[in-house]
């Protein structure tokens, strides 16, 4: 521990085997400690937040995640299906309104194609003109490639011809082909996850990623995971921000593995700040780990919060969250960061402070 201790300190990168260390035996407030002083050689006292509305176009999905809560068979009961029109509609209510953000992810839809995909963003963008549209996972994007039977380079280039300017970190889960198989075997494996990344940044796309644990990974697992988006990262520089999905238990088929402590949760917060040194931000997502955790989160190395949310997303309500209606206001997010004697900066999508007059 010492030893990871200085390199800390020194502001050196910690290898595999080390980041193993830290999974296995750092306590919590040493890591908290490493982890804060990373935060603030990288962010100052800055917790960043923006604010923003999610789009989920629909639930229904062609794949059978262990994991998930969400998805649903076409007809079945509780399933969405948003027309054009619908998802339009939505935006409208947000026209003169103070959001900068709108963040589109839905289920793999196994009937829809790249033109509706277009049409969708080209619509919103024409609705929500200065609103930066941040969409479509990396899982949506590879399918979206191979329904039409073309590289996912074209269709990022098409999709931001019509507006799209970042991508979102989900379909991540774990960066383990073996893994993978176990628990959400029909989606784009790690080696495309990070293809569609990368040819994004190639394009000047930047993204999020994301990392679901605290289910029936290893720590070996999420070493593996973090290290190939280092690795990533060193060669692109595309990444935004890391995102830590705790894994949450109600209605899926991973139940019976339960939930990871908030214990567990802080370690991984830090441990994950320790070891990315190249992603410059690590976000706190609140409607997944809860407000009262996020705003913990902020002292074991997060510094971004996400944003307003408006209620617009019901990915995590539907899978246990305790906020089944998750929104706050500004103050709120203020608030939350001056409690943990930070300063709250809004943010756009891109991580550039915001001033309103
Ligand atoms: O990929 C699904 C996760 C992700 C569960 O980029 C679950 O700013 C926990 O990626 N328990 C989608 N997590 C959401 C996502 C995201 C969210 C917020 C911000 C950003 C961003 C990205 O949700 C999926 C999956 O890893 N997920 N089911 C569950 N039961």
């Amino acid at each position: 521990m010492e030893a990871i201790r200085q390199k800390i300190l020194h502001g050196e990168r910690l290898s595999a085997d080390e980041c193993l260390t830290l999974y296995r035996t750092a306590p919590l407030p040493e890591l908290g400690v490493m982890a804060f002083a990373v935060r603030e050689r990288l962010n100052g006292r800055n917790v960043y937040f923006n604010r923003n509305v999610h789009i989920e176009p629909t639930n229904i999905c062609a794949n059978h995640c262990l994991f998930c809560s969400y998805r649903r068979e076409e007809g079945e009961e509780g399933s969405w299906d948003f027309s054009l029109d619908d998802i339009f509609a939505i935006a409208r209510r947000y026209v003169g309104s103070d959001i900068t953000e709108v963040h589109i992810v839905g289920g793999v839809h196994p009937h829809k194609a790249l033109p509706f995909y277009e049409g969708m963003v080209g619509g919103v963008r024409d609705i929500l003109p200065a609103v930066h549209i941040k969409a479509f996972t990396a899982e949506e994007l590879w399918r979206m490639a191979q329904q039409a039977g073309i590289a996912v380079a074209e269709v990022l280039t098409r999709l931001r011809q019509r507006g799209l300017q970042s991508i979102p970190g989900g379909g991540a889960e774990i960066l383990s082909e073996a893994l993978r198989a176990r628990i959400c075997p029909d989606k784009l494996s790690a080696e495309h996850w990070l293809e569609v990344h990368r040819e994004a940044h190639r394009q000047g796309i930047s993204s999020n990623a994301t990392m679901l644990d605290g289910h029936v990974e290893t720590s070996e697992h999420r070493v593996e995971h973090l290290q190939r988006l280092r690795s990533l990262q060193d060669e692109t520089g595309g990444f935004n921000a890391f995102i830590p999905l705790k894994y949450r238990k109600a209605h899926n088929r991973l139940s019976e593995v339960g939930e990871v402590s908030a214990t567990e949760d802080l370690r991984n917060m830090a441990i994950c700040r320790l070891f990315l040194d190249n992603i410059p931000h690590l976000k706190a997502y609140w409607p997944m780990f809860g407000k009262d955790m996020a705003q913990l989160a902020l002292s074991f190395g997060a510094d971004d919060m996400d944003g307003t949310i408006d209620s617009s997303t019901q990915i995590y309500a539907m899978a246990g969250a305790e906020d089944t209606s998750p929104r706050m206001t500004v103050d709120e997010l203020r608030q939350m960061a001056q409690a943990s004697n930070l300063v709250a900066v809004e943010r756009d999508s891109l991580y550039h402070a915001i001033q309103h007059l």
